[in-house]
């Protein structure tokens, strides 16, 4: 019975610590869904984005890991979409630890530990700063 994955971000400027998480998202099953935030849901989180959803989800779409990508257009969407999908195992970053731990009650919820010292704002303000002495 293949077991199906699921898990939610932006995924602006891809790096490091998504591809690790999505790699050991995937290892717990047998497919990978993610959850990619829309635009309109990134200016929801207050996330200013890079690059628009179309290009974030192109880019995904292109890593092993990842079987699928859906839009995450809202916070309410996960029950629906955990049974819509016949999801097995919800994971998070677990800088979300215990945030989704209502899911219990439609799958197994699992946090990974996060990938120390990157983030996208450490990216954005790294290029700023570079930039900043180029001038
Ligand atoms: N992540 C990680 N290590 C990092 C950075 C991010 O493991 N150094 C994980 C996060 O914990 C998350 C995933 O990578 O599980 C995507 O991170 P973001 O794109 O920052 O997503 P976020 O803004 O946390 O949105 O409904 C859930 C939200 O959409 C999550």
């Amino acid at each position: 019975m293949k077991k199906i994955v699921i898990t939610y971000g932006t995924y602006d400027l891809l790096h490091v610590g998504h591809i690790n998480l999505l790699k050991r998202a995937r290892d717990l099953g047998d497919y990978l869904i993610v959850g990619l935030s829309t635009d309109e849901f990134n200016r929801m989180k207050n996330k200013d984005c890079f690059l628009p959803y179309v290009q974030r989800k192109a880019v995904l779409e292109t890593i092993r890991y990842v079987d699928e990508v859906i839009p995450e257009e809202n916070w309410e969407q996960k029950v629906a979409d955990i049974k819509n999908k016949k999801i097995d195992i919800f994971v998070m970053g677990n800088d979300w630890e215990g945030k989704f731990d209502e899911l219990k009650k439609c799958c197994e919820v699992v946090y990974l530990e996060r990938t120390p010292d990157i983030s996208t704002t450490c990216l954005k303000e790294n290029i700023i700063d570079k930039v900043k002495k180029l001038i």
